[in-house]
């Protein structure tokens, strides 16, 4: 990679390539419109707003609106890296990791951004932070982040032939982050949180925003069935048992594979320490900073920090919650060949082309 291309990440807002102007009154009524027609559900909290059903997934309001916008507006190009997954899957974990290999030509560990800014302020949220139509996307950029399912992705990124880097994760494990996640946010917002059988019960529905969970990653198993080369698809406990495999992996796929200069010199090793949670969650930026500060959305690194740990569900589900959560997953996705028994659900192959 030469450094040029990654030195930018820095820029200073002043420098980005467009200025957004004032959302059009128009565009919010043309959404409103649309969402006033949807199913709704109620959200994980008792008298907070509830989640709408659209393309056969569900959002709260917030979310729907911006993936609606980003559907009208959003331009991809064919050298974006766009890294998708589900909630609480691990989408901390591979930002990092990504913008790590991405900018390591002109930063090493000890002078890379992440220290300074959390994962989640390094690479912009796709439904977020690119969705209006003057988007304020520095254009060298090449990494983003989603969570829109695939056959909900704007079009521009389907024709673009863009490269997508799917991360999933044992369902259990999903909904129990998701559980912690979603109170924190809900009591930050004035909501008091379902209590957790109500929100299994959701969750077995799938009802959580952008459930259901299983027709997520099927979605995107099925693209990577279609488009093998275009997807590369990660699984959370597989990555926790041998990170440097899929940080190679990673590089590999992004078109910035490791040289054997930078592997004698241990760069990859570097990154996959650095990135690690102990390591990362220990940042004073992700242990005290803001995502977003200065914003109304502002919300603390903290809250993208748990435990980090496979197999967490134990400590809180049942046996019999958790067979039926592997239950419903093994139905949904066994004949898709992502998985052929619920044991995989767990230990899958490695690294599925
Ligand atoms: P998001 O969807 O809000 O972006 P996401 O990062 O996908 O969240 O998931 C958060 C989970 O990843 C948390 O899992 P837990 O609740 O089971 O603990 C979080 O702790 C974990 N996580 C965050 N950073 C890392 C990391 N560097 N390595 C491993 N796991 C991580």
């Amino acid at each position: 990679m030469d450094s040029s291309s990654s030195s930018h990440l820095l820029k200073n807002e002043d420098e980005k390539v467009h200025e957004d102007p004032p959302i059009k009154d128009a565009t919010v009524n043309k959404y409103g419109e649309i969402m006033s027609t949807l199913p709704r559900e109620k959200d994980w909290a008792k008298s907070c707003d509830d989640l709408y059903q659209y393309q056969g997934f569900w959002y709260t309001g917030f979310f729907l609106e911006g993936i609606l916008s980003a559907q009208d507006h959003f331009k991809a190009r064919s050298t974006d890296i766009l890294l998708v997954s589900c909630m609480k899957t691990g989408t901390t974990w591979l930002k990092a990791l990504a913008f790590a290999i991405f900018t390591r030509a002109s930063f090493d560990t000890s002078s890379n951004p992440l220290l300074s800014k959390g994962p989640h302020d390094c690479i912009p949220f796709l439904e977020v932070d690119l969705a209006q139509e003057y988007s304020r996307r520095d254009m060298e950029i090449q990494l983003l982040n989603t969570h829109i399912p695939y056959t909900s992705l704007p079009k521009s990124i389907i024709d673009s032939g863009c490269k997508i880097v799917y991360i999933w994760r044992d369902p259990k494990d999903v909904f129990i982050s998701t559980w912690f996640y979603v109170g924190k946010v809900l009591a930050f917002m004035g909501f008091e949180p379902l209590p957790m059988e109500e929100s299994f019960e959701l969750f077995c529905r799938g009802i959580l925003t952008y459930g259901p969970y299983w027709d997520h990653v099927l979605g995107y198993w099925k693209a990577k069935l279609e488009f093998p080369d275009r997807i590369l698809f990660l699984k959370y406990e597989e990555m926790q048992k041998d990170t440097y495999f899929y940080v190679k992996k990673l590089a590999e796929f992004m078109g910035y594979p490791f040289t054997s200069l930078e592997e004698e010199n241990g760069v990859a090793h570097k990154i996959t320490e650095f990135c690690n949670f102990e390591n990362l969650s220990n940042l004073q930026v992700n242990k005290s900073g803001k995502h977003r500060e200065n914003t109304p959305m502002a919300i603390d690194n903290n809250i993208f920090f748990r435990k980090g740990k496979v197999g967490d569900w134990e400590n809180h589900l049942t046996p019999e919650m958790g067979a039926r959560l592997d239950g419903i997953m093994k139905h949904k996705l066994m004949c898709s060949g992502l998985i052929a028994s619920s044991h995989e659900i767990l230990c899958p192959p490695k690294c599925p082309k």
